[in-house]
This record gives structure tokens, C-alpha cells and sequence, in this order.
């Protein structure tokens, strides 16, 4: 059952590098992030051409069993309704408050941008589309580890639920925190980007991001953005505002 469903996952993968034809692998200057002027950010446009490189021979992130599973911290928000927290919004702080207290019943995601229909999902219409669980590690800038069973609907399937526009090059997400951060149509397609409402068999808990977070599995930690309100596809480059991590002083390509 594993190995046919990496071979699926594989064959997945290869399937989405064709339709992304010549896109990404050979760097054609619109896919290629701003280095910003600065001379340390060098290094992460190489370290994204070589991954984008490497990518063309398919890869993806080690998948693990249930027994090497730990205990995770929560780190960064751990409750966007709470005023006491580093990047509490004032504007969607109380929202969240309100859908936490229904039980995210009315919890809406909204998709929007550079696709042919733009369009709202609740969580039972994410659910009932197909899933994908996996073990993964996940990988804090901080420097600790840790391995959870994340399950969700790949990005992939929602996006093209909405029909992504030819033009589409990025997608950049927005939590209920004040926080932003966006990937390229490479890593929003590859299989193992997941919107995750599970985590270890149950519901995502609060403080992992609840009810909606990305996982990021060919990037560091603070890639895989908790707390999703929002998801916007864009043709050009968008380093999310004041509220981005590229304007806060994170690489914008956190490649592992
Ligand atoms: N919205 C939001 N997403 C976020 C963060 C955050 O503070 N707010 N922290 C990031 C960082 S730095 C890490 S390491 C992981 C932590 O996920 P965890 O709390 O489930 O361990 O979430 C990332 N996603
Ligand atoms: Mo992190």
C-alpha cells in the first residue's frame, strides 16, 4: 500500500514537472524571486535554482512511520485570537475568536487571484475532496526537529478546483495573525504541499494552526504557514507588505 502510493505520488510528481513544461527548471527570469539588493540573499537564489535544478529529476520529502512520531512545540502564534500575542491583527484577531467559539463551523477559505474562479471553501467541501496524509519532519529555522502525521487536501487539487491561470507564477498565503508569506507555483503544485486540517489522526489543534495550515515540506518551518484565512495566486512576485517575512528579515526561499 506505501510503496504503491509513492509510486503513484512519484509518477504524480513527474506528471506535474511536464505540465509545468521548461516553467521553473530553467529559471526563466519571471519565476525568479528578488534578491533584494542584498549580498548575504545571494546565496538563497542560488540555493533556489539548484533545488529548482534537482527538481527536475523529482523529489520529495522523506516520509516517515508512525512509530517515529514526537512531540511537536508550538511555536510562533499559537492563538490568533489572543491579544497578548506578537503578531495579533487587530482586524482578524476577533474573527478568528468568533469562528474558534462555533467551532470553525463557519470558517470559510477563501481562494482568490489569478484563477478562473475565484471561490470559498468550508471545511466539510475540503474534506470531501481527495486527501493525502503524511509523516513528514518538520524542519524550525530555530534548529529543532520534530515528526507529526499531517492529512489534508493537496494545494494542488484546490487551486485547480479554481482553475489556475496559465499566467499563475505564485501563491502567497494570509493567516488570521499578521503574518504573510508566498511559494511558486513549483512548490505549490509539488504532491506533498498539503492544506492540513489533521495532525496525528485528529483534528489540527489550535495551537498547530487550526483549522488550516499549509504544509511546506521542501522548506523550512516557518514556510508552512498556520492559521489560513486566505490564499492568493499572482502572476508577478508579491512579498506580502509589512506583514511578509521577506520585509521582516526571513529569506524568502528557505529550501532543505
Ligand atoms: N500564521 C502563522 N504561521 C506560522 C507561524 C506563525 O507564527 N504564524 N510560525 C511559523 C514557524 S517559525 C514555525 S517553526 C511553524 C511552527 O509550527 P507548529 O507551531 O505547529 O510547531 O509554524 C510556522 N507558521
Ligand atoms: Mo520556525
Amino acid at each position: 500500500m506505501k510503496t504503491r502510493e509513492l509510486v503513484t505520488t512519484r509518477r504524480g510528481l513527474l506528471t506535474g514537472l511536464a505540465s509545468l513544461g521548461g516553467l521553473a527548471v530553467t529559471g526563466c527570469s519571471e519565476t525568479v524571486p528578488p534578491t533584494y539588493g542584498n549580498l548575504l540573499r545571494m546565496g538563497d537564489l542560488l540555493n533556489y535554482k539548484a533545488q529548482r535544478l534537482l527538481l527536475s529529476t523529482g523529489s520529495l520529502a522523506r516520509e516517515y512511520d508512525h512509530r517515529d512520531i514526537s512531540s511537536v512545540p508550538a511555536v510562533g502564534t499559537t492563538d490568533p485570537s489572543d491579544s497578548k500575542q506578537g503578531a495579533f491583527s487587530a482586524e482578524r484577531g476577533p474573527l478568528y475568536d468568533r469562528l474558534k467559539a462555533g467551532a470553525f463551523q463557519d470558517y470559510r477559505l477563501s481562494v482568490e487571484g489569478s484563477v478562473a474562479r475565484a471561490r470559498t471553501f468550508s471545511l466539510a467541501e475540503l474534506k470531501r475532496l481527495p486527501s493525502r496524509t503524511q509523516i513528514t519532519r518538520h524542519m524550525c529555522e530555530e534548529g529543532w526537529t520534530a515528526i507529526s502525521e499531517w492529512t489534508g487536501v493537496p494545494l494542488r487539487t484546490v487551486l485547480e478546483a479554481c482553475g489556475i491561470r496559465p499566467s499563475a507564477r505564485f501563491v502567497t498565503f494570509r493567516p488570521f495573525d499578521e503574518q504573510a508569506d508566498s511559494i511558486d507555483m513549483f512548490d505549490a503544485l509539488h504532491p506533498q504541499t498539503i492544506l492540513a486540517y489533521g495532525m496525528n489522526g485528529r483534528d489540527l489543534p489550535i495551537q498547530h494552526g487550526a483549522p488550516l495550515r499549509v504544509r511546506v515540506e521542501k522548506q523550512l518551518g516557518y514556510k508552512s504557514m498556520k492559521f489560513l484565512q486566505r490564499i492568493v495566486v499572482s502572476d508577478g512576485f508579491e512579498d506580502g507588505g509589512k506583514l511578509g517575512n521577506i520585509q521582516n528579515g526571513w529569506s524568502w526561499y528557505a529550501g532543505i
